[in-house]
């Protein structure tokens, strides 16, 4: 049970900030579903309508060292961990200029000068990447956190359990984070999981 006092106090310039940073990735979600009506985005794009508040909540809490791998559901992590709108854009459009050199696109974005490692098509697929890259910044001393950002869909797959395991024996520093929308794409929660409560 949660109490009013062990809710977060934010203040007006906290809140606005805020905000601000899920007005920004609603506006490009926007543009984006706008340039692929137009077809000018080609291939799958996968929006964060409605989710933003998640990246705009903890991203910002991340050092520069620290990690962070996401789903195919990434523009907006991208952009608030700081890589640039442009960059961002140009990989939709498979340009060179583009954040993984325009060979990702949409659902594979990618840099490494930002820590940010996917963009992960594969459901469940970045779980154990982030297991990994815990695991190496532990093995070498890192103070390193990695974040790793995911669909209750995955809870349905191996690879979930097997991360959470291995994570939680080694001690790993990894945060997981389940964005739980209710749907894994068009099927909903008690159509695809045992267990409801993830
Ligand atoms: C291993 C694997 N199995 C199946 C798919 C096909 N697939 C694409 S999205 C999706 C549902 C994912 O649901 P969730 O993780 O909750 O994400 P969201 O609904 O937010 O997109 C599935 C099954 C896939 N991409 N990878």
């Amino acid at each position: 049970m949660s109490s009013a006092a062990d809710k977060p106090h934010l203040g007006r310039i906290e809140i606005r900030a805020l905000l601000k940073t899920m007005i920004r990735i609603r506006r490009f979600e926007d543009k984006c579903a706008e340039l692929y009506s137009q077809q000018k985005i080609r291939g799958f794009l996968h929006l964060y309508d409605g989710q933003e508040a998640i990246a705009a909540g903890i991203v910002p809490l991340l050092k520069a060292k620290d990690r962070l791998v996401a789903t195919y559901r990434e523009h907006g992590h991208a952009l608030v961990r700081g890589v640039p709108m442009g960059a961002v854009l140009a990989e939709m459009f498979g340009k060179a200029e583009g954040c993984a050199g325009g060979r990702g696109g949409s659902m594979h974005l990618f840099s490494k000068a930002h820590n940010f490692y996917g963009g992960n098509a594969i459901v469940g697929g970045g779980l154990p990447l982030a297991t990994g890259l815990a695991l190496a910044d532990r093995m070498q001393g890192s103070e390193a956190v990695t974040v790793c950002f995911f669909g209750e869909g995955a809870v349905a797959e191996g690879e979930f359990h097997e991360s959470l395991n291995l994570a939680s024996l080694w001690q790993l520093p990894v945060l997981f984070v389940c964005e739980n929308n209710g749907y894994a794409m068009g099927t909903a929660l008690a159509r695809s999981e045992a267990e409801t409560d993830i």
